[in-house]
């Protein structure tokens, strides 16, 4: 239930999980929305939203069909295939991040590795930019760390081969990975801190496409300079008039860095409005 704070909320956050089946993605929607009773144990069948309000900040979370974890996308049939591409027309305008979960308790090899690989790119080559790998069943490392699991898995699998499906899988990610343990759903902190990565991850993307925006700028800017320096020189017969090409020149420049300047503040202000 949404109270008088929803009126502050601004933002809607918006996720969808994906992931094989039973690894416990409908549980993770009850441990980031802090739902005690859920779906979790029953089958997905159809893609579906859930929405909660954490903080000040509302969330909405997709949860999606799993597919068989030995069978790469060719083999899945076209009904999950349609949820999972279903998934980010629930969340318009899209989601901000795929959270793809991995169960921490069971071998990765390298059939699981294209079954995933398969299943994510249904989205778009994109999609790994805006994916964090989300390892369940936390509770079975027991006194293994995280690193550990992603870096022995391969080696305990083919110790003969230098392949190592599940940090490939973790590297496609840009090294994004949280640990989560589904049974321990009263330990905010893991959500706090998954929460934290999707903010960082946010923040990398924004501060990202704002230099590609300023360096197409910056080749336009130049592009116009160089225009004007032959103008200038007359080795262009219709040539502007000097003025009114430095004027212009003059005008571009100032509008390009007050705009890459506001939205710099504008994106960060943005975030720390969304997480405060
Ligand atoms: N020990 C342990 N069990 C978990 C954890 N997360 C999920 N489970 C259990 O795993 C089983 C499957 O969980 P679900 O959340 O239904 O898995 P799912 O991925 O939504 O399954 P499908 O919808 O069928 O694809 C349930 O019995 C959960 O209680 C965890 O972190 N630790
Ligand atoms: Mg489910």
């Amino acid at each position: 239930m949404e109270t008088g704070q929803s009126s502050k909320n601004r933002f809607s956050f918006r996720m969808v999980l994906l992931g094989s089946r039973s690894v416990g993605k409908t549980s993770v929607v009850n441990t980031i929305l802090g739902f005690k009773e859920g779906e979790e144990g029953k089958r997905t069948g159809h893609s579906m939203k859930h929405q909660g309000v954490v903080g000040t900040t509302k969330i909405s979370v997709v949860d999606t069909p799993g597919w068989w974890k030995e069978f790469s996308a060719y083999d899945t049939p076209e009904a999950i295939k349609d949820e999972v591409k279903r998934s980010v027309f629930l969340c318009p305008p899209g989601p901000h991040v795929f959270l793809l979960v991995i169960d921490a308790d069971t071998a990765f090899n390298g059939r699981h590795l294209k079954a995933v690989t398969t299943h994510l790119e249904l989205l778009g080559d994109a999609v790994w930019k805006h994916t964090i790998v989300v390892f369940t069943r936390g509770d079975w490392l027991e006194s293994h760390t995280i690193e550990q699991h992603i870096e022995g898995e391969g080696e305990a699998l083919q110790s003969l081969s230098e392949h190592r499906p599940l940090l490939e899988l973790v590297e496609k990610c840009n090294n994004r990975y949280h640990v989560i343990n589904n049974l321990k759903k009263h330990d905010t902190t893991q959500v706090t801190e998954l929460r934290r990565q999707i903010k960082n991850q946010m923040r990398q993307q924004m501060e990202q496409e704002i230099s590609r925006r300023k360096h197409e700028w910056l080749i336009h800017s130049r592009d116009v300079f160089l225009d004007l320096q032959a103008d200038l020189r007359g080795s262009a017969p219709r040539a502007k008039p000097k003025l009114q090409s430095e004027y212009f020149t003059v005008v571009y420049m100032c509008v390009f860095w007050n705009c890459t300047g506001f939205l710099l503040l504008f994106g960060k202000t943005s975030l720390n409005e969304m997480y405060s």
